[in-house]
């Protein structure tokens, strides 16, 4: 970076927090209506003569972006440069696997590494989670099995964060903001406070926040919850290439076109049959389809 360069670190619209050069942290505007950045951004920066406050005035390039459809149907960036997607999946309460797998989806399509971290260690593995690890290795995923509560569970998990930029996704109270707590070492976030109806903690976090891991000359990114999640629409011959575990049957189904729903030949289809590709990981490939279908006019799907 050179000196007129800074990181975007947190977003909040027209208003910024920039890490500079020097590694210290000060709130930005961004310059002129055209102008959009997002947490992982590069920028070139100036000052604004009229209140001598830091000014966003360019975007460099951006090395990968992570994508999502918004509540509107449309594309949207979530976070910029970002090396490796983390996604958290939990027990307590039980996450979604369908929105793990469209997460997995937007890293692979995104061309961001994908790991996935099993949390709340300390509570228990249910069966049904043992069982989803076991499906998510076989399809070629890494997975962590972490507690928060526990640092020594964490030892691989943090290896796997050196020198990259990762970003901690999953539903809302799957553990991010805790987990990103007890990696720093250090208490810099609330996390959520006593909610008076469950009498579990309870705060959400609302923005992406970008923190330096100067121990692994990495970065970790927290992110706000979800109740949903699906990448940017993409056309449907595209979006196969968000199941990893397709990767190795690619060129062998009897259409080039093939969209491995239900053609003869399908070489997709047969793997699942065969139980070499979990049947429920082709279902959520299926319902993608079928929402990207609903997103995309007809014109742009081929
Ligand atoms: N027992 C146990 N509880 C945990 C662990 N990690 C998180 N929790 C609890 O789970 C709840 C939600 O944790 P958060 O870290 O706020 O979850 P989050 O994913 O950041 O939630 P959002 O910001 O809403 O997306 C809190 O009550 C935490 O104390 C863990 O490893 N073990
Ligand atoms: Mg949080
Ligand atoms: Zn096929």
């Amino acid at each position: 970076m050179n000196p007129n360069t800074a990181r975007v670190v947190e977003c909040y619209g027209r208003r910024v927090v920039l890490a500079l050069t020097d590694g210290k942290r000060y709130p930005a505007e961004v310059f002129g209506k055209r102008l959009r950045v997002v947490c992982g951004d590069e920028v070139e920066i100036d000052i604004d003569q009229a209140n001598s406050g830091l000014q966003v005035i360019r975007a460099l390039p951006r090395n990968t972006h992570f994508t999502r459809t918004n509540a509107q149907g449309q594309p949207e960036i979530l976070a910029a440069n970002i090396t490796q997607l983390v996604v958290l999946m939990s027990d307590h309460p039980p996450s979604d696997p369908f929105i793990v797998d469209r997460y997995l989806a937007g890293a692979e399509l995104g061309g961001i590494k994908a790991l996935i971290a099993i949390t709340k260690r300390d509570l228990g593995n249910s069966p049904e989670i043992l069982e989803h690890m076991k499906k998510y290795k076989q399809a070629g995923y890494n997975i962590f099995n972490v507690s928060a509560h526990d640092p020594t569970t964490l030892e691989p998990l943090t290896q796997a964060l050196e020198n990259e930029v990762s970003m901690l996704v999953g539903e809302s109270g799957v553990g991010k903001s805790t987990l990103t707590n007890t990696i720093l070492g250090i208490h810099v976030q609330r996390i959520r406070e006593i909610s008076s109806a469950t009498g579990e903690g309870r705060h959400t976090t609302v923005s992406s926040i970008l923190f330096d891991l100067p121990h692994l000359n990495g970065s970790l990114i927290d992110s706000p919850g979800v109740r949903d999640y699906a990448p940017a629409p993409v056309n449907d011959l595209q979006i196969a290439f968000g199941w990893r575990e397709f990767a190795r049957y690619s060129g062998q189904c009897k259409f080039n076109n093939c969209l491995h729903l239900r053609e003869p030949g399908c070489a997709i289809l047969a793997a699942v049959t065969s139980g070499q590709i979990d049947q429920r990981r082709h279902e959520s490939y299926r319902r993608l389809v079928n929402l990207m279908r609903q997103l995309l006019p007809s014109y742009e799907r081929h």
